[in-house]
């Protein structure tokens, strides 16, 4: 792949993560998505540019924000509209919904509703691998308000020991729901905490897909060398509130404008734009063909049955 194939790549699933939550938000306000939903607007640069950096035949580890994860690590948009609307051609068979999709087979070990709970799933993942011996990175999603949670460095500490091939990837969108992080910790940069268990670790601009890619990369090589944990702290933010229902109205205006002008899928077009020499008809050709593939995707979740429901109790055995 040239380098403008490897941009318009990235720039195709930055889109694409951008206008499935903007689609589903409005799948949700017409009641066809039932129960929570948290948006990753914003946050998009993240995910592709880890998923990028990583092999096929590794783990990701994703978090209650996490269609942006799944749509980066290769996720069909079908059984993710699907799963989101709690029918049966959904990835969980419509049971697990928005905080729940997990695709183990091709490595995507699964979103959590419990904040904190992937990070030790994700350590776990690295110790069997490690045990293996098999090559393979672990990398584990998680945001600020988990990094204030026990497990991030018990968790942490066992990867330090045991030189596990786990990369921390902690999204510091600043929030941990309508708690900013400045509130509830003294120092700046989060992976500061890493010092103490002897895990490297840097910030980086959460933002710009190509940094998040590069660093990710250098990352998975150290990993894949045995040389043990890396914690990545990514700047970012939330572009609304905590979830869809939440107007957000305690965030600063000129501090979401700031990062509103920090746009990641704008910071990816221009890339394609620059970087890549593709020009106004090459990218909406782009856009437009994301467009038509989620257009699709909605009408077959439409189309698709509600699970049934004997198989519904079969699926939960002893709960009958
Ligand atoms: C262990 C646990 N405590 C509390 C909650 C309720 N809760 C859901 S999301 C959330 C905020 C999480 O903040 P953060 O980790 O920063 O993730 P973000 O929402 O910013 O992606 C909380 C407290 C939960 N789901 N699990
Ligand atoms: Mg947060």
């Amino acid at each position: 792949m040239d380098s403008k194939q490897f941009l318009s790549e990235l720039y195709r699933q930055l889109y694409t993560i951008r206008v499935f939550e903007t689609r589903c938000i409005k799948l949700y306000r017409q009641g066809l998505i039932r129960g929570y939903f948290h948006p990753y607007l914003g946050e998009e640069a993240i995910a592709v540019g880890v998923c990028a950096a990583l092999e096929k035949r590794d783990y990701i580890i994703s978090t209650h924000r996490g269609h942006g994860h799944c749509i980066a690590w290769g996720a069909e948009l079908k059984r993710m509209v699907a799963e989101l609307l709690g029918k049966e051609t959904g990835y969980c068979g419509g049971r697990g919904g928005s905080m729940h999709i997990a695709q183990i087979d091709s490595g995507n070990l699964g979103a959590n509703g419990i904040v904190g709970a992937g990070i030790p799933i994700g350590v776990g993942a690295a110790l069997g691998s490690s045990i293996r011996g098999d090559d393979q990175v672990t990398a584990v999603f998680f945001s600020d308000g988990a990094a204030n949670n026990g497990v991030f460095p018990e968790a942490m500490n066992l990867a330090a020991i045991w030189d596990l091939p786990v990369i921390l990837v902690l999204e510091n969108n600043h929030y941990a729901v309508t708690t900013p992080i400045e509130q509830v910790c003294r120092t700046r940069d989060l992976c500061e905490r890493s010092k103490g268990y002897g895990v490297e670790s840097f910030t980086l601009d959460g933002n710009d897909v190509l940094e998040v890619y590069e660093r990710t990369k250098a990352a998975a090589e150290q990993c894949r060398q045995g040389k043990g944990p890396v914690l990545m702290e990514c700047k970012t933010y939330r572009q609304m509130g905590h979830h869809v229902n939440d107007p957000g109205t305690y965030m600063p205006k000129d501090r979401l404008e700031y990062y509103l002008a920090k746009d990641p899928v704008k910071i990816g077009r221009k890339y394609l734009a620059e970087k890549g020499d593709a020009t106004e008809e090459e990218i909406a050709r782009v856009e437009s063909d994301v467009e038509t593939l989620l257009e699709e995707a909605v009408q077959f979740a439409k189309d698709s049955n509600e699970p049934d429901l004997q198989k519904f109790l079969e699926e939960v055995g002893s709960c009958q």
